[in-house]
């Protein structure tokens, strides 16, 4: 039946108590009229619309795709569905898809076929090598894709071109979910498992919308409460979320103080003694120097600068600090910060210091956003190498030349791979000159988008852009390439608690849309990439043998994929990894018994200065390390680096709704999705609403010192001083007109800053200004986006 999951976002409660299984719930949502004895077929996938890892069927009839269905049987989501994939299938289905390769000739973009387009490609890419070398070439990707298609991509840039500049939109998203894990276990990987959701007696999300981003799992979260001995929330966030509106306490910090609040947590913590000696004698590096810098850190000093009463902190430190079972999430409030790293890390410290870390009800997610975002960094297309191999390591280097058939020196690594920012300055500075965006739309997701727009048109660049639609940066590309996406090819992907699923091709692509798998595979032919003995670079042609050669990669690294195939994907729902021929049913979770990743010969990073982001060498890791620990990393609270002035008196944060994806590609091509949130707003406190004369409703100007939003007020219970923008909305819409008035896209407004250890852009701190452009009287508000963030 089709439950309207619009008004019902979260669908009914299954309670359930403390260490029971999560009850199955079976959700279904097919097209207008029709019912399951219509369907021709179901095919397995899971959600593409978030980071959870929901699996799902997807409805096939007469060779459309018409609906999904959860999987009961899956270990994620026990068949619920996110509210997005419920409806956003449909965009698949739309009319406007790319069909056809797209060519700029004078000035417009014109059709042309595959061969056109791939030789313009190739060709410019061999006149840059001849003129310039690997260091004209850059590719910017996603955390959308399939493992097997970043795998290719990462073997094609690092082992064929040789060029350092590929980094994913996964450095928008989950740089610093990477960055904080090897800062504290010297690797990527997450410690946790959903299933901790079901045994922890504290969970606390910091910085973390859960009941908007990762639905179905604050679904779990909702029926844990609803059931005998719920845990107590502990909720940070300056805005009254969904999640705050459940929490034990809710701390509502300034944006961009969460380094001083985290200390003084951890200042109770310690000097209470609520902390685990012998977890950290025997497992654990660093602690006098964080019970040093955190002294300085009492409630006091915390509540002064966080703006937080002083009560709440100290409340919050004591259910964190009696909890027996404590499960930490974080996410954007925490990654989008110029401490981003900072932050992040004394959350995995506040575990670490409790000893709760490898058992159940014990979980630390560094949380992903999107659905193969950790399949980007595991396959080294985001700025890392493949396998968690640590580009400091010379032994690491010849690792990857064997895996690959390649010589050491032809895979650049005397520094590491390029992020994302600095290839944008490349752009800027000329000397990247080809730039390949898959799965991505920088020209909305970007900071400071007046810049980009700018870098991404300019004359001395070929872009070429792979995607579905004619993005906002797809207008501005020399080469478009229509892909085809989910249920419409087959692949692998990985979510936060290391969970592999696959994704079965459902129907066939439009028109002449390609796999990005062939596509990538296909210019690495024309381009004629080998091996040092002269054979094939990409030896694999299909999904199965390119996830053949991943796993090959991965074999003996963290992220071991040996023991899965695609028939046991098949046949089952979700494997966690690491999954070798010797722990065929893989991990539920890691670090049990202390053990870690974090031998100086093995581990993938030797971290980074918190502070400048200088890497530590190797030397300076075996010193500190020899013992292969967890490290408990210490930092300093730093204010933000744009704060409120007498001109722009506010601090600007951005993010998201439940009913939209990102920037609305495949939402706002989805009726019930678009209907719900069709146009951009702006959320105020009502303090500020009222000195500023804005009542609920009204257009508002925004504007920071890079460029100006209009949007209508929407006016809640967010802490004063800060006003919220979604940043879904871009030039296009449904109308398929570009609006020429002023913008809507939040990130006209943000800046070109990030986070010095993970360099992760700063979306959630810029002085604004707002004012009253003109009444609401007459206009009304979608129900949908009154509801958007309860
Ligand atoms: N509906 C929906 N779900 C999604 C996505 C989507 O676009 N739409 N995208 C997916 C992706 S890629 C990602 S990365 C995730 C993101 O998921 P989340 O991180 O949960 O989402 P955001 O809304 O970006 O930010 C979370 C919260 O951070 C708070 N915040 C802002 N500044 C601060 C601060 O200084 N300190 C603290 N403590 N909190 C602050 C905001 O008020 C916000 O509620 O969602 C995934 N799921
Ligand atoms: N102000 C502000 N900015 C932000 C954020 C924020 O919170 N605030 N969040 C940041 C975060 S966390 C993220 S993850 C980014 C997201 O930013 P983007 O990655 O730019 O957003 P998407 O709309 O998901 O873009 C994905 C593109 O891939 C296309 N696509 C879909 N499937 C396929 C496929 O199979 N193949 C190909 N080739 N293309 C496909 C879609 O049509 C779409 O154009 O935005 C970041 N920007
Ligand atoms: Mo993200």
């Amino acid at each position: 039946m089709n439950n309207n999951r619009i008004t019902d976002v979260w669908g009914a409660r299954t309670p359930y108590a403390a260490g029971t299984a999560w009850p199955v719930r079976v959700d279904t949502h097919l097209a207008e009229g029709l019912t399951e004895h219509d369907v021709d077929r179901w095919v397995q996938s899971a959600s593409i619309l978030h980071s959870n890892g929901d699996a799902l069927d997807i409805a096939v009839k007469d060779e459309r795709i018409v609906g999904v269905r959860g999987r009961a049987v899956d270990r994620v989501n026990h068949g619920r569905l996110d509210t997005k994939d419920v409806y956003g299938w449909q965009a698949n289905e739309s009319k406007d898809r790319l069909t056809t390769p797209l060519i700029r000739e004078n000035g417009t973009l014109v059709e042309t076929d595959w061969e056109t387009a791939m030789t313009r490609i190739v060709d410019t890419t061999r006149r840059l090598l001849e003129e310039q070398g690997p260091s004209a070439v850059g590719f910017h990707t996603t955390g959308q894709l399939f493992a097997e298609e970043y795998y290719t991509l990462a073997t094609i840039a690092h082992g064929g071109i040789g060029t350092k500049h590929l980094d994913g939109n996964t450095r928008l998203c989950t740089a610093t979910a990477a960055a904080a894990l090897k800062e504290s276990f010297a690797s990527d990987g997450q410690p946790g498992s959903y299933t901790d959701v079901d045994h922890a007696d504290v969970i606390a999300l910091f910085g973390h919308n859960v009941a908007e981003t990762q639905s179905v799992l604050w679904m779990r979260m909702l029926d844990r409460l609803a059931g005998d001995d719920p845990p107590q929330i502990i909720c940070v966030d300056p805005r009254p979320t969904p999640v705050a509106r459940h929490a034990t306490v809710h701390l509502a910090p300034r944006p961009g103080t969460n380094v001083a609040l985290m200390n003084a947590l951890l200042h109770e913590i310690i000097t209470n003694g609520w902390i685990d000696r012998d977890y950290i004698d025997a497992h654990v590096i660093g602690f006098d120097d964080l019970a040093k810098v955190v002294k300085e850190y009492p409630p006091e000093r915390a509540a002064e600068i966080c703006d937080v009463p002083v009560g709440q902190i100290r409340e919050a430190a004591r259910i964190l600090g009696h909890a027996q079972r404590l499960l930490s999430t974080v996410l954007q409030g925490f990654y989008q910060s110029h401490q981003a790293t900072a932050a992040a890390v004394q959350v995995n410290n506040l575990n670490l210091v409790r000893g709760m870390l490898g058992k159940p009800g014990c979980g630390i997610f560094q949380m992903n956003g999107q659905p193969t975002a950790q399949n980007t960094r595991e396959c080294g297309a985001d700025g890392d190498l493949p396998g968690f191999r640590n580009w400091n390591n010379p032994d690491h280097i010849a690792d990857l030349a064997r895996v690959w058939n390649v010589n050491p020196d032809d895979i650049p690594h005397y520094s590491a791979p390029t992020h994302l920012m600095q290839m944008m300055r490349y752009v800027e500075e000329g000397s990247i000159r080809q730039l390949w965006v898959s799965g991505t739309n920088p020209a909305v997701s970007l900071p400071e988008l007046a810049r980009i727009r700018a870098l991404l048109s300019k004359d001395d660049l070929q872009l070429i852009v792979q995607d579905i639609f004619l993005t906002e940066t797809a207008q501005l590309a020399d080469v478009v390439l229509p892909a085809a996406t989910w249920g419409e090819k087959t692949g692998t992907f990985t979510n936060v608690d290391r969970t592999v699923h696959i994704s079965d091709k459902a129907v066939e692509p439009p028109g002449e849309a390609k796999p990005d798998l062939e596509i990538f595979i296909d210019y690495a032919r024309r381009l004629d990439l080998r091996d040092k003995d002269g054979g094939p670079l990409i030896s694999w042609s299909d999904p199965e043998s390119a996830f053949e050669a991943w796993k090959a990669c991965s074999r003996g690294r963290p992220c071991d994929y040996t023991g899965i195939t695609y028939d046991k994907l098949r046949r089952g729902s979700g494997i966690q990894w690491p999954c070798t021929e010797d722990n065929p049913d893989g991990t539920e979770r890691l670090y049990r018994d202390g053990a870690f990743f974090s031998d100086p010969d093995y581990c993938e990073s030797y971290g980074r200065d918190l502070e400048t982001g200088a890497p530590v060498t190797a030397t300076e890791y075996r010193a500190m390390n020899p013992d292969a620990k967890a490290i408990l990393r210490a930092a300093e609270y730093i204010p933000p680096h744009e704060l409120p002035s007498e001109e722009y008196p506010f601090q600007l944060i951005t993010g998201r709704t439940i009913y939209h994806f990102h920037t609305r590609t495949k939402t706002g091509r989805a009726p019930e999705l678009n209907h719900a949130a069709p146009e951009v707003w702006v959320e105020l406190s009502t303090a500020d609403a009222r000195s500023a004369g804005i009542q609920d409703g009204d257009l508002t100007e925004i504007t920071t010192p890079r460029g100006l939003v209009q949007a209508k007020a929407r006016i809640t219970d967010i802490r004063s001083g800060v006003i919220f923008l979604p940043f879904h909305y871009g030039y296009w819409d449904t109308t398929g007109s570009a609006p020429d008035g002023p913008g809507r896209a939040a990130n006209e407004l943000t800046l070109t800053d990030w986070d010095p250890a993970s360099k992760q852009p700063i979306f959630k701190t810029a002085a604004a200004a707002i004012r009253r452009v003109s009444s609401a009287a007459g206009t009304s508000v979608p129900a949908g986006m009154k509801e958007g963030s309860r």
